[in-house]
């Protein structure tokens, strides 16, 4: 786990990165999943108690709210276990495939690949992150930006490992005998747009997301596990105290009925008299 504290035209932002490493290596890899989709669901719990707490002003917002994936840029599209991770984890977060080591491939290759990633995603029915369509009465370039975003997915990006000068500037990028591959430079990977669409363009539609869609979701389902298991046992153990429930039996309905006669009666007692009273003085 990194954290990072971002500041950009007096923006601030903090921006934690947890990584997963040796992610699918072993020889088993059955629900090789199950620790992501764990720590998320850990992450939802922890806001759902704050939430629902006594300290709920400075709640601390540590929700996964988007899932980079790397997919091999070796193979010949998605493999099993990437259409599998893709589906246990679709509803939980807002899933970013990219493709990995983009300067293993030419162009061409690059955007083949692609093609097939997307027309696997379509054909399994995979629920990647989508952006949301922007207004129709938004600037052409705008438009253009957007369609070009869409028709990036999956984003290849490289992985720099040193800082080398290119052209008077230090760049990041990685050292071949032939070359320079660079990180930032838009020719070479997509890794600016990718950048520019998680921290500027799209993060707060990916916060929005996570919140309005993927944590409903998880309370939903956390709501209704307690209940029904407050109908099974008629308690609960849980920290979050549930209300009773405001229907009253028929017992107490046929208390406050009896109340209410004799309240009815006593009003009826004291009009009387108040006549009596009344006619006396006249
Ligand atoms: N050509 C190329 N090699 C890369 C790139 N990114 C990483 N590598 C190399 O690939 C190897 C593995 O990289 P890692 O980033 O450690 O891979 P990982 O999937 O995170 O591995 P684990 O953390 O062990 O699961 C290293 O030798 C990297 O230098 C890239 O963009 N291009
Ligand atoms: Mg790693």
């Amino acid at each position: 786990k990194h954290t990072v504290a971002i500041e950009e035209k007096g923006v601030k932002l903090k921006l934690t990165i947890v990584d997963v490493p040796g992610f699918g290596d072993a020889v088993n890899n059955t629900e090789c999943w199950r620790p992501v989709t764990d720590y998320i669901d850990q992450q939802f719990e922890q806001y759902f108690r704050d939430e629902s707490g006594l300290n709920r002003k400075n709640l601390q917002d540590n929700r996964i709210h988007c899932c980079l994936y790397f997919i091999s840029p070796f193979g010949q599209g998605l493999r099993p276990i990437d259409i599998e991770f893709m589906k246990a984890l679709q509803d939980k977060v807002n899933v970013v495939p990219l493709v990995a080591k983009a300067d293993c491939l030419t162009p061409l290759e690059i955007k083949k690949l692609k093609e097939r990633v997307r027309e696997e995603i379509d054909r399994y029915g995979l629920k990647i992150y989508q952006f949301p369509d922007c207004d129709s009465d938004e600037d052409e370039e705008i438009k253009q930006q957007d369609k070009e975003l869409k028709e990036s997915i999956p984003f290849a990006v490289i992985g720099g490992n040193t800082v080398v000068e290119v052209r008077c500037q230090r760049v990041r990028g990685r050292l071949y005998p032939w070359g320079i591959v660079e990180v930032e430079n838009s020719s070479h990977c997509d890794f600016v747009k990718l950048r520019n669409m998680l921290i500027r363009s799209h993060m707060h539609d990916l916060k929005d997301t996570t919140n309005d869609c993927h944590y409903e979701n998880y309370r939903a389902q956390c709501i209704q596990t307690m209940t029904s298991k407050m109908t099974a046992e008629k308690r609960v153990e849980s920290p979050i105290p549930v209300l009773p429930l405001s229907t009253p039996d028929v017992e107490t309905e046929k208390l406050i009925k009896m109340k209410d006669d004799e309240l009815r009666r006593m009003q009826q007692m004291l009009q009387k008299m108040q006549q009596q009273m009344h006619e006396q003085d006249l």
